[in-house]
């Protein structure tokens, strides 16, 4: 395992103090991030102790350290998964020759795209759910808000790390305009869709660790399999903090629906349990469309030449590239991928290279419905016969063939003037946000006690109880 260095100002296994040039850029940016973080970071709660777990090391034992920490004061650092010995690359047009070490001059400009985009999503997501501690529904949930708020941060400085190292001044330009852009600023927006709209309550919050969290999880495995070692290593670490962001957005949907089935059989015939302060499962599943429909479009256009472009050159693979494919140049052989023309949807073959977001797409589409059924089997065991669903993916869609096609959750394809007239049959209403938004007036900070809408973890966090002090909060 790589030596941990955790005694200077910037944790890292990176052997940093080496390179003093690099040290000083990276701790000249460190103020700059931090005062990002006080600005657009939790808002509220920067004195308060939280229970979280930091990265010490990389090694699957002991890599996070549980304890109080005020979160200005989290020791951010730079952590790259070990090397494994002579790696080759593992698909492409070179494929099985040596990972590459250094940026080679020719995939500079794209490689520095890659990381600058999936740098940019982090701070994003930060920012879009600083308000939300104000309406927690439990100090466990607020403790996982902000676990995940300062892991974002550390996946920033993961980027950060690769801009500062690999790109010289562009890079740190870069770093710079990542503390620049902000979430929803319409004079300077975050770069990709998902990442500006708001997330004000905390119905959107588990849907994003849900959704928006897994598209995380599946460019950062697209892009492990990266020629570039250096990214590789850094994505695969990241990978493993992801896992818990994801975490927190299928078990807390899971608990809205268990307390939403038991709501239901208080309710009696009517089943209303907006009376009884209870998110209904019809608003369940227009969040559920309206997160996951945005979090299709992360994956890019269907047929894309910049894709095919990143295949070919090793610089973003498949998930598992390895486990999951045989053949690994992807050259000779087809995908099949909807198309609309005049007027409807047909299946045709493009160039597999062409097709590698759809490729992507395809595997997270698999693992959301993953989580859907273990959300309709929470219904199932209490009787109820509503189901959740994953709509179309031509529903909704801002990127690729779908951007300009009106079509309904079951895919039909209707007029525009149709969809507009029932967009809040199936997409959240102003009406739905504000219901949701009074349910979720009041904080809870009372250890152990849940907002009447959510239903209890089922255990504490690393083996603490419910009712742990997760955040010492000074209401
Ligand atoms: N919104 O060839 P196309 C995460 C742009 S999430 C706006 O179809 P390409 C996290 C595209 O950039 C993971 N623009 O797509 C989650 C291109 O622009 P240019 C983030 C979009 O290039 C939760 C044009 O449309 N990581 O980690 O094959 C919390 C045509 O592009 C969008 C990454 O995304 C969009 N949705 O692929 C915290 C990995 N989609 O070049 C964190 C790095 C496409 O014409 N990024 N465009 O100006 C990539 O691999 C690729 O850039 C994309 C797009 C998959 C995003």
């Amino acid at each position: 395992m790589s030596n941990v260095i955790n005694d200077t100002k910037i944790p890292n296994n990176v052997d940093l103090s080496s390179d003093k040039k690099l040290q000083r850029a990276l701790e000249q940016w460190q103020p700059s991030f931090l005062r990002w973080w006080m600005e657009m970071g939790p808002e509220g709660f920067q004195a308060d102790d939280v229970w979280l777990r930091t990265a010490i090391s990389v090694d699957a034992e002991g890599w996070a350290h549980f304890d109080y920490v005020k979160m200005p004061d989290y020791r951010w650092g730079i952590f790259l998964a070990d090397a494994t010995p002579d790696r080759k690359i593992g698909f492409g047009d070179n494929l099985g020759q040596p990972v590459w070490k250094e940026v080679p001059g020719e995939h500079r400009n794209a490689l520095r795209r890659l990381i600058v985009t999936q740098g940019d999503t982090e701070p994003a997501s930060v920012e879009q759910q600083r308000l939300l501690g104000q309406t927690c529904p439990s100090l466990y949930d607020l403790r996982n808000l902000f676990q995940v708020n300062v892991e974002e941060g550390r996946h920033l400085w993961a980027m950060v790390y690769l801009l500062h190292s690999y790109f010289g001044r562009d890079g740190r330009e870069e770093a710079e305009a990542l503390l620049q852009r902000r979430s929803g600023d319409p004079d300077k927006p975050r770069i990709l869709g998902a990442f500006n709209a708001p997330c004000l309550n905390w119905l959107s919050f588990f849907m994003f660790t849900f959704f928006t969290d897994r598209d995380g999880k599946f460019q950062l495995l697209a892009l492990a399999e990266s020629a570039f070692d250096p990214l590789s290593r850094t994505t695969r670490f990241m990978l493993t903090e992801e896992a818990h962001h994801m975490f927190v957005g299928e078990t807390g949907i899971s608990r809205v629906v268990e307390r939403t089935a038991q709501l239901m059989k208080e309710a009696g015939p009517s089943g209303d349990v907006r009376k009884l302060g209870g998110v209904d499962l019809p608003t369940v599943q227009k969040y559920l469309n309206y997160w996951y429909s945005l979090s299709l479009d992360l994956f890019g256009g269907e047929i894309s030449s910049n894709a095919a472009q990143f295949f070919a050159n090793g610089l973003k693979g498949r998930a598992h590239e390895e486990k999951e494919f045989t053949e690994h140049t992807a050259l000779g052989q087809s995908y099949a991928v909807d198309q609309f023309k005049d007027g409807a949807a047909v299946k045709e073959d493009v160039p597999l290279r062409n097709a590698m977001n759809e490729v992507l797409r395809d595997s997270y589409v698999v693992d959301c419905q993953r989580g859907v059924d273990k959300w309709n089997r929470v219904l199932e065991s209490h009787g109820i016969d509503f189901r959740l669903t994953l709509p179309s993916r031509r529903f909704h869609r801002h990127q690729g063939i779908w951007a300009d096609v009106a079509a309904t959750p079951g895919g039909e394809i209707v007029s525009r003037e149709e969809w507009n007239r029932r967009r809040h049959e199936w997409l959240p209403s102003e009406s739905d946000e504000a219901y949701l938004q009074s349910l979720m007036t009041k904080p809870i900070y009372e250890p152990g006690k849940m907002a009447n809408w959510i239903a209890p973890p089922a255990r504490g966090i690393k083996g603490q109880p419910l009712d742990f002090q997760y955040v010492r909060h000074d209401a």
